[in-house]
């Protein structure tokens, strides 16, 4: 089994995790955008090759190592909306770092403007989420951890004003997966 992947993207960040705790036999390949585009029909990371099998989604592929290892990944309704909302705030918040690092002004136009605002209405309902400050984490509060991580990181938000979230990322930043896994510094 293969990952292809970048160590600062945060959807390979949490298949990294769960493969982690998996313990299954992976072999990572750092991929930057050039390889992506030639490797994968998406041009994106991650993407995950097992014998005939090839994988063009992080929630797949995390499915996949779940299913693999004998464990559950997103049981109910609840928790896929929950993780969904997490992804829409993440690809939100990675459209408007790609195009503010084009020069795309994010602040003049509407199209932006409009994910900047669903990132801020999003992180308020995250706010109201029950979240634990100590593992095991489940498949949406790894996929918060890995968002916030990310954005945090890359100065996309300021979780400032919002006490839960702030301790939650300081919790889950303190696993030995999560350490594992953080972005070369
Ligand atoms: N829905 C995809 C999103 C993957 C994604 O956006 N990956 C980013 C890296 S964080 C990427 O490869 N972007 C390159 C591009 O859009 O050109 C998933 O969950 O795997």
């Amino acid at each position: 089994m293969k990952l292809y992947g970048s160590f600062t993207s945060p959807y390979v960040r949490h298949c990294r995790i769960a493969l982690l705790e998996s313990r299954l036999d992976c072999q990572f390949i750092e991929t930057d955008q050039v390889s992506s585009a030639k490797l994968s029909p998406t041009k994106r990371v991650p993407f995950l090759h097992d014998e005939e099998l090839s994988l063009t989604d992080s929630s797949a592929i995390l499915r996949y190592i779940r299913q693999k290892s004998s464990k559950t990944c997103l049981d109910t309704v609840i928790e896929l909306d929950q993780f969904c909302m997490i992804n829409t705030a993440l690809d939100s918040s990675i459209n408007l770092f790609f195009l503010s690092r084009d020069g795309v002004d994010i602040e003049r136009v509407d199209y932006t403007i409009r994910q900047a605002q669903r990132i801020k209405t999003s992180l308020a309902e995250f706010e109201k989420l029950e979240l634990p400050l100590h593992g095991p984490f489940n498949d949406v509060q790894l996929r918060l951890g890995c968002f916030l991580s990310w954005a945090v990181f890359r100065q996309r938000i300021n979780i400032e004003d919002y006490p839960k979230l702030t301790l939650f990322l300081a919790a889950i930043e303190k696993e030995p997966f999560f350490i594992e896994t953080a972005p070369p510094a």
